[in-house]
This record gives C-alpha cells, structure tokens and sequence, in this order.
C-alpha cells in the first residue's frame, strides 16, 4: 500500500541551521556548532531529527534547528514564552485545582503565613502568579498585612478578585491582572511571595519572573518566600518502568521484539519522565543536593546555565536504571528564633502534584554496594523556547572491586520538552 510516509521519504533533504551548539552523546547523536547548516534526512519524532553535517550523519534535537533566514524570521517572531498556549492553560481550572489539591504544597504556605503572622502585621506584601489568590487569602485572614498586591497574568484574576470579595478581604488584597514584568504599583513591598516552582524546579522558567519583579519591587532589606531552593539528585533503579517499557520487547508471547528496543529508547527514554514516584527502597545511594539557589543573589542570567557535581556511594548493591530528580524551597522565618519552614518534594516527604522527575539511562548497569558514581549535571534554558530546558549528566561509576579497569561513564542530554 502506498502511504503518505513513503512519499515523504523520497523528498530531498532540507538545509537548516543550528540555532546553539550542541553536543551529542552516545555514537547516534551528532554534535555542532551555532551556525553550522545541516541536512535533515528525516524528522523521526517531533524532538529528534535525522541529519547530516560535513558527510557525518546522526540524531540532532530539533528544538535547536530553525530553517534558513527567511524562516528564522519567522521564528523570532512567534513569542519565544508561548505566553498565549501558558497562560491560556492557567485561565482554566484544571492546574489550579491540581495546585489546591496538593495540601502538602498549599498548607506549607499557609503554615509559614501563620508563623510569621506577628512580622507580617503592617507590612505589604506581594503574592506573584496568585492564581486564585489562596496565599493571598491566608495572608488577609491569618496575619494583618497593611496591603497585598495579586498579580496574575491569566484571566483567572477576573474570578480572583470576586473570590478575594467573597471571602471579605478586599479591603486588603487587591488583585491586579497582568504579567508581573509589565506591573506598576503605587510603592514597594516588604515581602515577596510566590509559588513559582516547576518540573524540576525550573521547567516554566516563571521564576525569572519573580527575579525581575524583585529588583523592581521589593524594598531593600525585603523578604523572599522562598528565600532558597534546592536540586536534589540520586541513582535509583526503576525496574518496573524499564520492564514495561524495555524488556517487554525482549518476549512478547514467546516472540523476539528485540529490533523494535532502539525505538523503545528513543520514544520514552530520551525525555524525562514526570510524575514518577520513587520508592526510597530504589534509591541506590543517599541523594545529594545539586544545584542550590539564593533567592536574593540569583540573577537572570544566571539561569542560562546551571551547573552541579556529585559524588554518590552506592549504599546497596542493585541496577541503576538512572537519576531521580526533585527539589525543595525553603522559608527563612521573620520572627526571632522562628524556624525556617520547607517543601520537600523528594521521595521520602509526604507526596505533592509536582512528584519526582526520572532521568533514565540507555542502558542499565549493575552496581554493588561500595561503587561510586561521580559526575555532573548541566540546566541549560533553551535559548529560544524561553519555558524550556535541556539537561544534561555525566556520569562515572567507578567499582571498588580490584578490577582497576572496572570503570564505566556516560553523558545524555534529555530536552523538556524543545
Ligand atoms: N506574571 C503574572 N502571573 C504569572 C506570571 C507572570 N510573569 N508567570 C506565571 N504567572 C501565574 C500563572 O498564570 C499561574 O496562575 C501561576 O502564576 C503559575 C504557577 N506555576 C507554578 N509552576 N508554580
């Protein structure tokens, strides 16, 4: 039968050009430079292409190609945010109730309001992507805040504000519907407050949003909820995942699907897997925090590039199928001798929307108890999809047995999403 996927194959190569340097890993994937023009043979999924570059051929992620000139015009043109697809979602009810739902995330706010309600008296606060203004509420009614700013860029603010009148506080909040960047208030804030954390603490990137509306807005001397956060990282198995997705090929029904196991790996272990949930019985070692963020140093800029080492024992002797990643953010406490306050979203703290997110390997590899695993991670933002990122590991393992050969590394970089 003739199908259209054939006619597609005898189309001649399209020329496009590298929008950022990239390198591969593993022998499939081909590294290059900005600038380099490369042949796409085949557009094998909607994030790995088929190209050629100076007579090398292998998998290039399409996130960084854009066509010639004329077409990157284009590109330049279309919102880099996707804005209108972000906050169109927010306008619904769907997340917010997936983010009210989480009582482990919504009661830590309203846990640190109600702590710190003594400190907050008088002050004026600022409540960043308030979504249906909740932080807000407990502000008004646990503490008594001289004012607090809602901002949301979303056409959820129109419902925000009748929920705010609803609940008798709009003496106090006042919401105010726009994107923070573009905010104009009568006077600065002493407290900044925002939930603003993504898939592996930074996916949405909206935390650049919360930098540029504190240089602008928070007073010197102001606080920041959270005040810092965290990347945690460890090397966990993940047998059941790899057996639904991996060794199923190996006999379905008595038959060898062993060929169709390089697609497995390209369809569901090239991007991160969200909402896992580890067992802390598959965490191979004691997790290590990465990445740590200062939210009164961090800069924009900053956030092009996040780099992190780590250096695992492996505690017990298992297949490491990979890395499980999460976060936690911390609230500094205004009173004196107050606590700080935390949400953890690791494997061994009560659950939360956000789960952990699974960096699987191409291949698993057996370790024993004693082995370490060393290495890096690298966040790097897209440098045109602002929203997104690409990590990237690098790993030694390195075996206490005698065998001074027995060393094994590996680098794979995984889109979310372009
Ligand atoms: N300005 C105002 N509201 C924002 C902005 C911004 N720059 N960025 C995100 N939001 C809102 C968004 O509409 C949603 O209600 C909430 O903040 C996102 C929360 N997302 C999260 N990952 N915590």
């Amino acid at each position: 039968m003739q199908t259209e996927k054939e006619d597609e194959d005898d189309t001649s190569p399209e020329e496009y050009v590298a929008l950022s340097d990239f390198t591969g890993s593993g022998s499939e994937q081909l590294s290059f430079s900005t600038g380099d023009k490369l042949l796409v043979h085949a557009k094998s999924s909607a994030e790995w292409w088929w190209a050629e570059l100076e007579g090398v051929i292998g998998y290039v992620p399409a996130s960084y190609l854009c066509k010639d000139a004329a077409e990157e015009e284009d590109i330049s043109l279309e919102d880099p945010w996707q804005d209108e697809e972000y906050f169109g979602s927010y306008g619904t009810l769907r997340l917010h109730l997936e983010m009210l739902s989480d009582r482990s995330r919504t009661e830590t706010y309203r846990q640190v309001i109600l702590s710190n309600s003594s400190s907050l008296r008088n002050k004026v606060v600022m409540d960043l992507g308030c979504g249906t203004g909740i932080i807000s509420l407990f502000c008004a009614q646990l503490a008594q805040p001289s004012k607090v700013y809602a901002v949301e860029a979303s056409s959820m603010a129109e419902y925000t504000r009748q929920l705010v009148k609803q609940n008798g506080c709009e003496e106090v909040v006042t919401v105010l519907q726009g994107r923070a960047e573009e905010l104009e208030l009568p006077e600065q804030v002493d407290i900044l407050v925002s939930e603003w954390m993504g898939n592996c603490l930074l996916f949405e990137f909206m935390v650049e949003s919360v930098l540029v509306a504190r240089d602008r807005w928070l007073r010197n001397g102001g606080i920041m909820w959270p005040s810092s956060a965290a990347f945690t990282l460890v090397p966990c198995q993940a047998e059941s995942y790899y057996a639904e997705k991996m060794a199923f090929w190996e006999s379905p029904y008595g038959l060898d699907f062993t060929p169709l196991q390089i697609l497995a790996q390209q369809e569901f272990f090239t991007k991160p897997k969200f909402s896992h949930i580890l067992e802390p019985n598959d965490c191979l070692s004691a997790p290590c925090d990465v990445i740590c963020l200062d939210m009164y140093t961090l800069q924009v800029t900053d956030l092009e590039e996040m780099k992190g080492e780590f250096q695992f024992c492996v505690e017990r002797s298992g297949v490491f199928h990979g890395f499980t990643a999460w976060f936690t953010v911390h609230f500094e406490s205004l009173e004196a001798g107050g606590a700080t306050a935390e949400l953890n979203t690791g494997p061994s703290s009560e659950s939360t929307h956000w789960k952990q997110t699974l960096f699987m390997l191409d291949r698993p590899i057996s370790v024993c108890t004693g082995d370490s695993i060393s290495g890096s991670i690298v966040l790097r933002r897209n440098p045109v999809w602002r929203r997104h990122m690409t990590v990237t590991l690098l790993w030694t393992i390195s075996s206490c047995s005698e065998d001074t050969d027995n060393c094994q590394a590996g680098r794979k970089s995984f889109p979310m999403w372009r």
